[in-house]
């Protein structure tokens, strides 16, 4: 039996010597793990495979940690970029969010570190896409559904804000899915560039023959739709898109939190409608129309969508000093749209969609993106290579096994010992 079995199993009965040795056992194990974690990291330890997100900012891949076999999403941000666009406290604030945040809504963080020329954030894979690919193939959820997300989303800001950060760039592309189907956020905006079928385009002659204004309405709602994600899939290869930000981010006077609240409407907007309420090809005219969302936010009636989530919408994309969330996310999980909803229950809620995904490396539900230039330097290559051939020999020793993570690992000795505190 373990150490930490033994104490869990709280069938000690020891002398204060017995203890003393034990814990003397413990806090030398810890001491091993400490010096373990604070191993220094290098590209070469992890082993690149697919790539599945590029930016400005450099570019994520999903890669093996050579020593545990993990699978993890890389993302490097080049420091080149960083100097001259100003990244740095970017990257250092949300390296540090993700080491706070050690909760189930956040990417967890595994490692970061540097080279000469990149900066490097190692989290957990999440092999089931964003939610903006889910959105491109799905065209619209249902109220239920968006309602899942919604849910999810509320939990996952309330739980940033608790942090005392604010997320600032909630969009579909940061909101990831497990393999379960449920989200957690990450800071990241990839570009997308596939081209929209052909097949897909809405034959706007034949509608005008058949149907008059009540279809011309929907007609352009659909086409506002094909347009906006041809142009998702196409034009946010260097920057950001303004759709999801609230307008006082643009201006001088100072935000708050509640800009993430204005986010999530124009989510939900964006699942139940099919388009974000601001859309453009040209992004400066989207920050036109959110500056002026007074004129421009219109719910399309023929989208159908049920007075409660209008009312939801309405409350959210509004000035700061009237949007729901304003006296904490309490406000916005007590609206009418979500009556009769198991908050509690939402983390064993079976999720609207279950991602395909055929191994623990497979990037099916992400873009494809051309291999260009190689993700670690080349002088890591060699290094890599040798430490992949080195592992291979260990493991023909001693089978293959998942390490569990070194931090893990720590918490039950912490935990350990503060039992045995209490014994
Ligand atoms: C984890 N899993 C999939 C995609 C990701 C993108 C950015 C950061 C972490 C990720």
């Amino acid at each position: 039996m373990g150490l930490v079995e033994a104490i869990k199993m709280d069938v000690l009965n020891l002398t204060p010597h017995e203890k003393e040795l034990i814990k003397q056992d413990v806090l030398h194990k810890e001491a091993e793990l400490n010096r373990k974690s604070r191993k220094k990291m290098y590209p070469s330890d992890f082993e690149p495979l697919t790539i599945i997100g590029k930016g400005a900012f450099g570019e994520v891949r999903i890669c093996r940690h050579i020593e545990t076999g993990d699978i993890v999403a890389v993302k490097k941000v080049v420091n080149k970029e960083m100097l001259y666009k100003n990244q740095v406290a970017h990257v250092r604030s949300e390296r540090d969010i993700l080491v706070k945040a050690k909760n189930p809504w956040i990417v967890g963080l595994k490692y970061s570190f540097q080279d000469d020329e990149n900066l490097y954030l190692v989290m957990e894979y999440l092999p089931g896409g964003d939610l903006m690919n889910l959105l491109i193939k799905k065209d619209i959820l249902s109220e239920e559904e968006s309602r899942f997300y919604t849910a999810e989303m509320i939990l996952a800001i309330e739980s940033v804000h608790s942090l005392n950060y604010i997320h600032r760039d909630l969009k579909p592309d940061n909101v990831l899915l497990g393999v379960d189907g449920h989200i957690k956020l990450t800071d990241f905006g990839p570009c997308k560039h596939a081209e929209i079928k052909a097949s897909q385009k809405v034959d706007t002659d034949k509608y005008e023959l058949k149907h008059s204004e009540n279809f011309n309405a929907l007609k352009n709602m659909l086409n506002k739709r094909l347009g906006y994600k041809r142009d998702r899939k196409l034009a946010f290869s260097t920057v950001g898109t303004p759709d999801y930000i609230a307008p006082e981010v643009f201006g001088t006077k100072g935000y708050d939190e509640t800009v993430d609240w204005w986010s999530v409407g124009v989510i939900l907007f964006e699942m139940l409608v099919g388009y974000p309420p601001f859309f453009s090809d040209d992004s400066t005219v989207t920050c036109q129309k959110i500056l002026h969302w007074k004129r421009t936010l219109v719910i399309p009636p023929e989208a159908n969508l049920t007075p409660e989530a209008t009312d939801l919408i309405e409350k959210l994309v509004c000035d700061a000093e009237d949007r729901l969330g304003r006296n904490g996310a309490i406000e916005i999980k007590e609206h009418p749209w979500f009556e009769g909803f198991d908050w509690d229950s939402l983390s064993s809620l079976k999720a609207p969609y279950i991602p395909e995904v055929s191994s623990p490396t497979s990037a099916e539900n992400f873009d494809k993106f051309k291999e260009e230039t190689p993700f670690f330097p080349l002088s890591q290559s060699k290094l890599q290579k040798q430490k992949m051939k080195r592992r291979k020999k260990d493991l023909d020793f001693v089978g293959y096994t998942y390490k569990a993570d070194v931090e893990e690992e720590k918490q039950m000795f912490v935990s350990a010992l503060q039992e045995l505190d209490h014994l």
